[in-house]
């Protein structure tokens, strides 16, 4: 019996459950399953038994995309351990259930774990009675994704950023994605279609703007802060029973960075309600009353250690953020798929459709979207 890994040759289950097994020397293995809908590590869910029993989450860092695996699970350390003592001293009302993932140790006591292949594996604590869910489902479920990415902000906010590392060089820096965008253009073998020509003068008409976010960070404006990098809807832990947002897991891109991103990372996911897998990409359109319902979640706990000049750039961060997803799939087609895992050649192609069809929509409300900002600072 195999379990297929689609980045990879399949892993006979055999051998995940001896991986599986390194990170829980109580109990038995029983089951390792793939798990979610990552495009960059490859995730199983492990469920054991023994004189009790109970679930987690295995994964392989991919190597290439995180060439400092220890690294990032140092920052995850930082990260869990300053989160967990701030709600010790600073509770949430009762009402409200925030939890945080937590990394799982080896025999050894390390927090990963390297097999024989070469493989680096780590393992996280999986939180029961939650869901994650891939498309926006009403004002209520925005509003908690809202509030779950301004309350990781909240509890990191007192976090220097310096404290933890970049374990992701050039992640969300625009401009850097541009030039590599160019780079592999020039030696990409293109197959002419009226998409890919729609995408190459999305791209072209809208260079000179790329560089808004890093441009006000290289100007003092913008500050750098500790941010998740990768706040996409289906990150956001929501409770089974209340529907209530209770935490944002995927912590492999929390590293210094501008709010901005998440910001507009969680919004560009947030607000399309076709999700960024439809294949009905014309149709894709950014939904303003979901932005009015995840920004209103978002500054109801963010709003503190927000500056005006954040505000000015949220409108920005909203288009850019989309925009550069499109890029950065659109690239990844052109360069034959080499980042993110694909079910078939366009794929990525379609990916970039979606994002590049959502930026317009963004762009043609921007007004609507600027009113909305400064109705609710
Ligand atoms: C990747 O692995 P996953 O699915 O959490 C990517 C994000 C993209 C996202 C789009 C490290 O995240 O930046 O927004 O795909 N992560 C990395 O679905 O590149
Ligand atoms: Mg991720």
């Amino acid at each position: 019996m195999t379990i297929h890994d689609c980045s990879a040759p399949s892993q006979p289950l055999s051998a995940l459950r001896q991986v599986a097994d390194q990170f829980k020397p109580r109990g038995q293995v029983t089951d390792v399953q793939a798990f979610g809908k990552g495009n960059i590590n490859s995730t199983f869910l492990v469920t054991w038994t023994g004189p009790t029993e109970g679930r987690f989450i295995l994964q392989r860092i991919n190597t290439q995309v995180f060439q400092e695996p220890q690294m990032v699970m140092e920052n995850i350390h930082i990260f869990t351990e300053h989160v967990r003592r701030r709600l010790q001293q600073n509770p949430l009302p009762e009402q409200r259930r925030w939890d945080i993932p937590q990394v799982l140790l080896t025999q050894d006591q390390q927090n990963y774990w390297i097999c024989a292949e070469g493989h680096f594996w780590r393992a996280i604590s999986y939180i029961e009675t939650t869901k994650t869910l891939d498309k926006i489902q009403d004002h209520h479920h925005a509003h908690e994704v809202g509030y779950a990415l301004g309350m990781f902000h909240h509890l990191i906010s007192d976090l220097p950023a310096h404290q933890l590392a970049d374990t992701l060089e050039g992640f969300h820096i625009t401009p850097q994605y541009l030039q590599h965008y160019e780079q592999v253009f020039q030696t990409a073998q293109i197959r002419p279609s009226p998409e890919v020509d729609y995408c190459v003068r999305f791209i072209g008409d809208r260079k000179a703007s790329a560089n808004i976010l890093e441009k006000a960070k290289a100007e003092g404006k913008l500050q750098l802060r500790l941010i998740h990098g990768d706040p996409k809807i289906n990150n956001i832990l929501i409770d089974t029973q209340t529907g209530q947002a209770v935490s944002v897991i995927d912590l492999d891109t929390v590293k210094p960075g501008l709010v901005h991103y998440d910001i507009g990372d969680c919004l560009r996911s947030g607000c399309n309600p076709w999700g960024e897998e439809t294949k009905d990409w014309q149709a894709v359109q950014f939904d303003l009353d979901l932005c009015e319902a995840l920004l209103s979640g978002y500054l109801g706990v963010a709003k503190d250690f927000l500056t005006a000049e954040d505000y000015d750039y949220m409108g920005a961060a909203i288009r850019l953020i989309a925009f550069e997803l499109g890029l950065r799939f659109f690239t990844d087609y052109l360069a034959g798929n080499v980042y993110f895992k694909v079910n078939h050649p366009d794929h990525n192609l379609e990916r970039a459709l979606v994002q590049f069809k959502l930026t317009e929509s963004i762009e043609a409300q921007s007004t609507q979207i600027e009113a909305l900002l400064r109705r609710l600072q």
